[in-house]
């Protein structure tokens, strides 16, 4: 009547049936077979009904032992496949503690401004100010207060970026220099110190540098669209021309550490000066030593600008200067092509760190 090895061969059949399954989808159809709706076990207690109340017992206790069984193998099988799965997860996972960490990037400064902050500090500490404003100038302050003609070349459309916004009497454009800032700051300067300017009194002197972003209608190797320029102003009542030379001197040499380098004024002309000077600077040591090397130019600020300034030239002098903080860079660094600064390549910019 009970075949007990029937029900024993089940157990180890499941087992091995459960065993076969790589995957807890696959467990669970073979879970089915056993123990589903018309599962082997369902079928053997279905069986059971013609049988006599005494069988029904020992055959009901016998499947359910089988059944018990059955159920043990599935959940040691599931136990095993889901620690499988963790241990294959773990793994994939792996990570090495023990490496060394990723650093993260630093970041810095470009090396034209690190070149705009040295020169503000050897500035600032000669008594200069700092000014900055628009980028975007009318052709009064870029132009016409600096006494640049009406016809002059550098007025076109072929050297400056004119945008929109102005109108014909007063056109807008790009600024080609910052000069327009040192006579936004100068007016301003003298607006404050009217009263004692009308007075008779000493004005403070202006003393101001404007390092910025300028712009013009060039591209090569030595011209960029967009470059950089520092322009310097000193206006009092007896500022001369050998304060523009101390000044600079000691500027290029506290700018490129080299207390023995020379500097030569050259005339030259400037529409804002009067008279006008190119400044050239001569190393005596490194790869440099020996060649003569345009750094800026320079001059004293002509009548009609320090009228447009709002002072009387017959009372009020000084000197101005502009120089290209790109270049300066370049010379300091030793590099050789302008548009590296500009393209944005971090494998060269992070060099200057
Ligand atoms: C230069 C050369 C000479 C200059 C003049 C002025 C101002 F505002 F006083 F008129 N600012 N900068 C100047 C003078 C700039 O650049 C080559």
């Amino acid at each position: 009547m009970v075949d007990m090895n029937e029900l024993d061969s089940l157990v180890t059949s499941a087992r091995e049936s459960f065993a076969r399954c790589a995957t807890p989808a696959e467990l669970e159809n073979a879970k089915a077979q056993f123990l589903g709706k018309s599962g082997r076990l369902t079928e053997l207690m279905k069986g059971m009904a013609q049988l006599s109340p005494e069988d029904k017992k020992t055959r009901g206790a016998a499947i359910n032992l089988a059944k018990q069984g059955v159920e043990a193998a599935l959940t040691a099988r599931r136990q095993a496949l889901a620690d499988a799965e963790l241990e294959r997860q773990l793994q994939a996972e792996a990570l090495d503690v023990t490496l060394p960490g990723r650093a993260r990037g630093q970041g810095g400064l470009h090396p034209v401004s690190l070149t705009l902050e040295r020169i503000e500090q050897i500035f600032g500490s000669m008594g200069f100010d700092v000014a900055d404003g628009p980028e975007i100038e009318t052709d009064w302050f870029n132009f016409t207060a600096l006494n640049t003609p009406e016809d002059h070349p550098a007025r076109s459309m072929h050297d400056t970026f004119y945008v929109e916004g102005g109108t014909p009497e007063a056109p807008h454009l790009l600024r080609t220099h910052t000069s327009p800032m040192q006579v936004r700051y100068a007016v301003q300067h003298v607006k404050r110190h009217r009263h004692l300017i009308d007075a008779g009194q000493p004005m403070p002197e202006i003393r101001v540098i404007a390092p910025g972003r300028t712009y013009r209608v060039d591209s090569d190797a030595t011209h960029s669209p967009m470059f950089h320029q520092c322009e310097g102003l000193w206006i009092g009542e007896n500022v001369s021309f050998k304060d523009l030379k101390v000044v600079f001197t000691d500027f290029c040499r506290t700018f490129f550490e080299s207390d023995d380098l020379v500097l030569r004024f050259r005339p030259s002309f400037f529409p804002f000066t009067e008279p006008s000077a190119e400044i050239d600077i001569q190393f005596q040591q490194g790869p440099l030593a020996g060649r003569w090397l345009e750094v800026s130019g320079a001059g004293q600020v002509h009548p009609n600008v320090v009228r447009n300034m709002g002072l009387d030239p017959e009372r009020f002098i000084g000197f101005a200067f502009g120089m290209g903080p790109d270049r300066l860079t370049m010379l300091r660094y030793g590099v050789n092509d302008l548009r590296l600064f500009f393209d944005g390549d971090i494998r060269f910019l992070s060099q200057f760190q």
